[in-house]
């Protein structure tokens, strides 16, 4: 309970909560008192600098400035005095006088003109000041323009960039009211470090930083010239940043971040400039059919010239030329002739249908979609060891932890929003220890950073273990009050001290000792992880490690607690919660048991359907090889890039004897295809997806589908109907209606609900409940509610260096690009910034090679070879090679290895032996 207190506000007692500034009291009663640098949103410190919004308060000399002042109790406010009136009317003049006029300003809609009206003002009657020393116009950047000439030097865009997203790229030079915002050192904003968040032109209240898609080319726009506002989830990372999409002529105009319950209004370069991949020309607007005389399958389809290959059809002749093939494989060879891949792009709904339908229409249970590549092995651990796949904790509960972990992930670039909340962890002194071969960006805001050997996490983290075992650090009465297998665990960390350790980690045995120590004497403690501690053949004990360790500190199931595998795509959780894996139905209810099935088949109204845990997705591709599967439904995935031995599954991918693609695009899977289904993308329909923190929310269609593209679940019911289903669904409300039946994580959220609060938390307590952010604070899902320790022994990478093969070569993402580079290959911002294929290495690794930065290398393993233009980068080990996988020019997965763990059947992407050569033209 927050105390109460009395004031008086404007002649009127009120009872207001302690601790609120005068503005919010009055904003929370309706009275909107002027504001121009105070912005009042979450992050958003406010700063009191523009005087716009000075209140007399009795006995005081000088008016003060709302947004700072704290309501006192007693306090006699009046904000509608002649006096306060007139004051802040000359405050807005005054800037006013250095505005260009409204017609002719760069906003005509501004945060400015909309505080001028409010006080009255229309135009200023002071005199221009001097400003000939500001540079104007900024262009240097492709999102975003500067005009210094509307600047009022409120602060708000430092703010922003320093405090909320903490970039730390703007600041602000010279003095009084010459002073104006830099980027870093007075660069222009495109050379500057900016990484194009985009929140200093959200924050701006005048239209000096506006997206450049606002603007014409005499840098005039109106912010609010847009036919609509559409409220809806970013498509890119499993963040699922709210977004505010302004649509105009049926298409998105420009994007802001909203207050969702993971982002708080804030977006990353991605989600504010990412979005016209959707209006690209290369988008799939009717359904395409292999033409009789295209040539052999293969990768020779180029998006804009099809036509050799394709034909364009009817969705009639479409629909039924793919269902009556996948049909007739069944009926021939059986079900298991068809396999399914299901896309973790779309939205809970579509998933739930397309595992329905593999499941229904052909009897078994091989269906998977991209986790498998993803978190499968977390997943694996989570479940094998809490009882329960999905995180223990939002990662916004960083805010009230003292210590977090962050292993094996690269927030900055692949969850650039989670990771601004670990920043500003870091700015209010939380202990960040960060563990990555790669110097990553969160290096810079570490306590401890770990560079380790890639591979090597099982011994440094059974290293830091032991530790705590031999330091008497654990938790004893959490050990024994919630887990079970300790003594277990205890004896086998005794064969790992720290000083044999770190001959295998390349971790010194006092750093280790050190991490140790903050981690299991922290109040509260949280373990963030990724990709680097997944993708490997022991990714499953790398996770039984973190688990481990978070348990025997009794990090679980408290507030600022917990640990969280950073989910990727937008909708990876709620595929997976929806049924898309082979060994589970919806909710991870496992397939193997005939109860559960039947509860299915009951409220499907059909017969059973296999009882064996089906095929993964690399199991999927092995099969097609060895004929056991002869027809695929492919949807919203793009494996001929994504799979880690993308020969072998371009050449399954060609072996089929029927292929049924469904994307927005031709992708490299879809020039396999026999049909393409022209689907719709995300911001062209109605869905609920799953974030990373259990956070169901709403997408909402922002714009129509262009041609006769088509919703992907409405797509999915008529196949369903054509190989015999009998399925009705008028909408995706009645698919998640159907989902709730078999599916607890799903009480107390219905779809009514989500398409009025946009956002709630699973597990959910109450139908007015917000949902639980933290779990297991009373136990786990599992016998006696005990979590478990499972000990992990030391296992090396699968395809170590030799002489031939003699650096490693690992794989990952960056900022600017998605996967496979369908989506943003083709978006306009994310494009030019980061146009060409590459890879980084150690500048004394090129020096040795004799390649210039940006020159050109081969890269060749056991698997294949590649040329690829080379970037230098310290951050990179000196016998490393890190290669993202969005290029179709220079494919990483040519070269990655497949080999997989046993548990969650992921393939070590992260690590291979590689040959590394200069690779000039001259010399190839
Ligand atoms: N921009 C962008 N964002 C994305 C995506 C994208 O394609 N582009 N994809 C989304 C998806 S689906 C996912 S799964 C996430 C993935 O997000 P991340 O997990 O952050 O992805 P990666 O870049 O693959 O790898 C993370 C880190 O693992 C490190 N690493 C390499 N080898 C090892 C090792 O042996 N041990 C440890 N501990 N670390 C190692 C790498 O140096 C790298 O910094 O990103 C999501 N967000
Ligand atoms: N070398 C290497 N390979 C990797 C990884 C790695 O770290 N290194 N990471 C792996 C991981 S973690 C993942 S998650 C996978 C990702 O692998 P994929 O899921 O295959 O990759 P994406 O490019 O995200 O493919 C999504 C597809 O969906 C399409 N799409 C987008 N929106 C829609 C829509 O609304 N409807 C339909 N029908 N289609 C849509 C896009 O055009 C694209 O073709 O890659 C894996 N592969
Ligand atoms: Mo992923």
């Amino acid at each position: 309970m927050t105390d109460k207190i009395t004031l008086v506000l404007d002649g009127r007692e009120v009872e207001v909560e302690a601790g609120q500034t005068i503005w919010e009291v009055a904003n929370g009663r309706g009275l909107k008192i002027p504001h121009l640098c105070h912005k009042p949103a979450p992050g958003y410190r406010p700063d009191g600098n523009c005087r716009a919004c000075m209140v007399e308060v009795q006995g005081e000399r000088t008016l003060v400035a709302s947004c700072i002042r704290e309501a006192k109790a007693g306090m006699v406010v009046t904000t509608n005095s002649a006096r306060a009136e007139s004051a802040r009317k000359m405050v807005v003049e005054m800037l006013l006088a250095d505005q260009p006029e409204q017609a002719q300003s760069h906003d005509r809609s501004s945060h400015l003109w909309d505080m001028a009206e409010a006080n009255g003002v229309t135009h200023s009657r002071f005199p221009k000041l001097e400003r000939d020393r500001i540079p104007l116009l900024d262009d240097s950047h492709i999102a975003m323009r500067v005009n210094l000439d509307a600047c009022i030097q409120c602060g708000l865009c430092v703010r922003a960039c320093r405090e909320v997203q903490v970039n730390d790229v703007i600041g602000m030079a010279g003095r009084g009211h010459d002073a104006y915002p830099v980027f870093d050192l007075a660069d222009p904003m495109g050379d500057s470090t900016c990484v194009a968040c985009g929140e200093c032109v959200q924050a701006c209240p005048t239209g000096a930083l506006m997206p450049a898609t606002v603007l014409d080319d005499v840098q005039q726009g109106d912010s609010a010239d847009f036919d609509e506002e559409v409220k809806s989830i970013c498509p890119f990372c499993g963040v699922g940043c709210q977004v505010s999409l302004k649509v105009k002529n049926g298409k998105v105009k420009y994007v802001e971040g909203i207050n969702g319950p993971a982002n708080e209004g804030r977006l990353c370069v991605k989600g504010r400039f990412g979005f016209d991949y959707i209006h690209h020309p290369h988008r799939l607007t009717k359904p395409l059919i292999r033409r009789d005389d295209a040539p052999a399958k293969g990768l020779n389809v180029d998006p804009g010239n099809w036509q050799e290959v394709f034909r364009e059809a009817s969705w009639d002749e479409a629909l039924d030329l793919a269902a009556g093939a996948l049909k007739g494989l069944k009926d021939t060879h059986g079900g298991t002739s068809v396999a399914g891949f299901g896309s973790a792009k779309c939205t809970n709904e579509e998933a739930y249908l397309f595992q329905k339908f593999i499941r229904q229409g052909f009897g078994h249970n091989n269906v998977d979609h991209c986790t498998r590549l993803c978190h499968a092995s977390s997943v694996a651990a989570l479940i094998e060891n809490v009882g329960s796949g999905a995180v223990t904790a939002t990662f916004n509960q960083i805010e009230n932890a003292d210590v977090a972990i962050i292993i094996g992930a690269n927030p900055l670039e692949n969850h650039p929003v989670a990771a601004t909340y670990f920043k500003q962890f870091t700015k209010r002194g939380g202990k960040l220890i960060v563990m990555d071969p790669r110097g990553q960006g969160m290096k810079r805001f570490a306590t401890h950073m770990l560079q380790f050997r890639p591979g090597a996490d099982v011994s440094m983290l059974n290293a830091i273990m032991h530790v705590i075992v031999e330091e008497g650090l654990y938790d004893q009465q959490y050990i024994a009050a919630f887990t079970e297998n300790w003594e277990a665990e205890k004896k086998h960390l005794a064969q790992f001290p720290p000083e044999k350790m770190e001959g295998i980690c390349g971790v010194p045995a006092e750093t280790l000792r050190a991490v140790a120590r903050d981690f299991a004497t922290a109040k509260a403690g949280m373990i963030f992880w990724g990709m680097g501690v997944s993708q490997h053949i022991h990714g499953t004990d790398n996770s039984r490690c973190l688990i481990s360790l978070a348990l025997m500190c009794g990090h679980v199931g408290r507030p600022g607690t917990g640990l969280h595998p950073l989910r990727g795509q937008n909708n990876v959780q709620g595929a997976s919660d929806a049924g898309l894996v082979p060994m589970f139905l919806p909710d991870y209810q496992t397939v193997t048991d005939d109860g559960v099935r039947r509860a299915f088949t009951e409220v499907w109204q059909s017969g059973d359907f296999s009882n064996q845990k089906g095929l993964t997705v690399t199991e999927i591709m092995d099969a097609v090889h060895d004929d056991k599967i002869k027809g695929m439904y492919i949807l919203g995935e793009n494996p001929a890039m994504s799979d880690p031995d993308v020969e072998h599954a371009r050449d399954a991918l060609a072996k089929l004897e029927h292929l049924v693609v469904q994307d927005i695009f031709i992708t490299e899977t879809a020039n396999y295809a026999d049909v393409i289904l022209p689907a719709s993308a995300f911001y062209e329909k109605s869905g609920t997806v799953t974030n990373t923190n259990r956070q169901v929310q709403m997408g909402r269609p922002a714009v129509t589908p262009p041609g006769e593209a088509r919703e992907d679940w409405a797509i999915t019911v008529e196949l369903a109907n054509r190989i015999g289903l009998d399925w009705s669904y008028d909408s995706p409300a009645d698919v998640f209606a159907e989902m709730k039946v078999n599916m607890r994580s799903l009480d107390n959220i219905t779809w009514e609900r989500l398409e009025r609060e946009g956002a709630v938390t699973y597990p959910c307590k109450g139908p007015d409940q917000p949902g639980e952010s933290v779990v297991f604070g009373d136990g786990f899902p599992r016998p006696e509610g005990r979590a478990k320790f499972t000990p992990a022994a030391i296992i090396p990478p699968d395809d170590v260096p030799d002489a031939e093969y003699p650096m490693i070569l690992t794989t990952g993402r960056q900022l600017e690009h998605w996967h496979t580079g369908s989506m943003t290959r083709r978006a306009s911002v994310l494009d030019a910034v980061e146009p060409e294929a590459n890879c980084s290495m150690h500048p004394a690794t090129l020096r040795k090679l004799g390649v210039e930065p940006g020159g050109m290398v081969r890269l060749s393993t056991k698997r294949g070879s590649i040329r690829i233009m080379a970037r230098a980068d310290r951050a990179v080990a000196p016998d490393m090679v890190f290669l993202p996988f969005a290029y179709v020019e220079a494919a990483a997965n040519i070269l990655t290895n497949p080999a997989v763990d046993p548990y969650g059947k992921i393939p070590e992407f992260k690590f291979s032996a590689v040959k590394v050569e200069a690779a000039n033209i001259a010399a190839e």
